[in-house]
């Protein structure tokens, strides 16, 4: 664990500092550098066609079952020169674990000032479910050298989200820290030279989307849990629709309603029950395509 407090202190510093920023060049309003989560699927956490994961607790072998992902800053503008970044997960039932440093995890650095574990300083505050890292020169009024072509060749840092037979069907998120002060994702612009301007980003919404997790004990699709997709599955979903529709109330098991989201857009409604027909005639057809696969592609 490293010290991450000299960063924040320097942003601050670097922060009243700051004069207009002037820079025509770069002066677009609307462009925002953002930070995204990167999933890296297993048998048990499949990623959907919305970046959704979808944890199947019915293929745990042990306690627990985890999955890594990775998180990434996209800057097309390449002015990034200071950042932090912050995530968390509130729920107590799927715990941050595995905090790494991109050295560590892949043998480089987006930035080439970073080349080594020790200049980067990573925090993992389990107590919190809470990770921080934070890239920092000190009051260097450059943007950092990429390593590579594009800021998102290499992840900022990795980590491990852990799920374990407790958990209950449900969905859950990992997601950028925004809005307090110090606790919060920050990306500052650094336009060099004696000028010393500075731009501020707090990324957050579309520049800062969670990685949302959505936990049943079932495959996508597998209302009635038989390990296959059936046409009965999907109308259980239109049945379920209906209810739904008529009173609020789908019928549905926490497990069931999980694995009845097949777009995993976070509503049961007839797109689902069509989308899973669909795959249902494929795979009578011989198609040999997991729901996963599927979907990806459909
Ligand atoms: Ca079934
Ligand atoms: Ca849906």
């Amino acid at each position: 664990m490293k010290k991450i407090s000299f960063a924040v202190s320097t942003v601050l510093a670097a922060s009243m500092l700051a004069v207009p920023f002037s820079d025509a060049a770069v002066d677009d309003s609307s462009y925002q550098p953002s930070l995204y989560f990167k999933p890296i699927e297993t048998d048990e956490a499949q990623v959907l066609k919305n970046g959704t994961v979808y944890v199947n607790s019915g293929l745990f072998t042990g306690a627990n079952n985890s999955f890594n992902a990775e998180v990434y800053i996209d800057d097309d503008q390449k002015f990034a020169g200071h950042i932090i970044v912050k995530w968390k997960c509130d729920s107590e039932y799927i715990a941050l674990d595995n905090l790494q440093d991109p050295i560590t995890l892949c043998g480089n650095s987006p930035y080439s000032q970073f080349k080594k574990s020790s200049s980067i300083a990573v925090t993992a505050h389990p107590e919190l479910n809470e990770h921080f890292i934070s890239y920092s020169l000190g009051m260097n009024t450059e943007p950092f050298e990429l390593t590579s072509e594009n800021s998102d060749d290499y992840p900022l840092a990795g980590f491990s989200a852990v799920v374990n037979n407790e958990t209950p069907a449900g969905r859950y998120a990992v997601e950028f820290m925004s809005g307090e002060p110090g606790a919060q994702c920050e990306i500052l612009y650094k336009y060099g030279g004696d000028t010393m301007n500075f731009k501020e980003f707090f990324p957050v919404g579309d520049y800062a989307k969670p990685m949302k997790i959505n936990v049943s004990d079932r495959m996508l699709g597998d209302i009635d849990n038989d390990g296959m997709i059936t046409g009965s599955d999907a109308t259980q979903i239109l049945v379920a629709y209906t209810k739904l529709s008529s009173n609020g109330e789908s019928g549905f098991t926490p497990e069931q309603e999980i694995a009845a989201d097949i777009d995993a857009d976070g509503i049961i409604n007839g797109s689902d029950a069509t989308l899973l027909l669909n795959y249902y005639t494929a795979i009578s057809s011989n198609c040999k395509l997991s729901v996963y696969d599927y979907f990806l592609n459909n």
